[in-house]
């Protein structure tokens, strides 16, 4: 494994400064959203700390590591903004060395969620969203919702993500609708 100041360097190396901010501010997010939900402080902070590793890793590289090393193919319709998470993975096993199959899905579904979430998933899920440097209308609603019911802030950001998407006209991609299904549905 990297120390704790090889890591920091790789992951300072590998982005702009701002992104860089965002990954710390998260980090010390999961480790509030642990605590408060009784999970293991250092390991949630460490997954919100890597989760970005590879947002500014180049399009063709990501085009060349979905066709070589056994990602599903119509990933590459999609943009890096799909695949810093789930094939985010790659490089974060490559480059940082972190093998923890927990840290490794939390970072893959950190974008879209899951029908599936456990409690590291949806802490990085939500710290990513409520971070003290988010600005976007909402966020202290976001937030309070979050630091009262963890599961009801992932309802909170699913809903609202999807919501932001189709006023944009973006596609959805097909994990992030089935996560809105389990998670956001009223009156079940
Ligand atoms: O990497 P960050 O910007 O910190 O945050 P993120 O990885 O959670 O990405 C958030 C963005 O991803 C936000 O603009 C919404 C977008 N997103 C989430 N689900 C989908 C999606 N974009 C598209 N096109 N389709 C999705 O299903
Ligand atoms: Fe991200
Ligand atoms: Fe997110
Ligand atoms: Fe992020």
């Amino acid at each position: 494994p990297l120390t704790s100041s090889e890591l920091i360097a790789q992951e300072r190396g590998n982005m702009a400064e701002d992104r860089f901010g965002h990954c710390v501010r998260v980090s010390q997010t999961s480790r509030k959203l642990a605590q408060l939900n009784d999970y293991d402080e250092d390991k949630a902070a460490l997954a919100g700390f890597v989760h970005d590793y590879a947002k500014q890793v180049p399009v063709e590289e990501y085009r060349e590591v979905i066709k070589t090393q056994g990602f599903d193919p119509d990933l590459l319709v999609w943009g890096r903004r799909i695949w810093h998470g789930m094939v985010g993975t790659y490089f974060i096993k490559r480059d940082l060395k972190i093998t923890d199959e927990e840290i490794l899905t939390a970072v893959s579904r950190h974008t879209t969620g899951d029908t599936t979430m456990t409690t590291l998933d949806k802490i990085v899920f939500m710290a990513d969203y409520i971070e003290p440097g988010r600005d976007f209308p909402g966020v202290e609603e976001a937030s309070a919702v979050t630091y009262a019911d963890l599961d009801e802030g992932v309802g909170y950001q699913l809903a609202h993500t999807l919501d932001f998407l189709i006023k944009q006209r973006d596609k959805i991609y097909p994990r992030t609708l089935d996560a809105y299904n389990v998670w956001s549905i009223k009156n079940k």
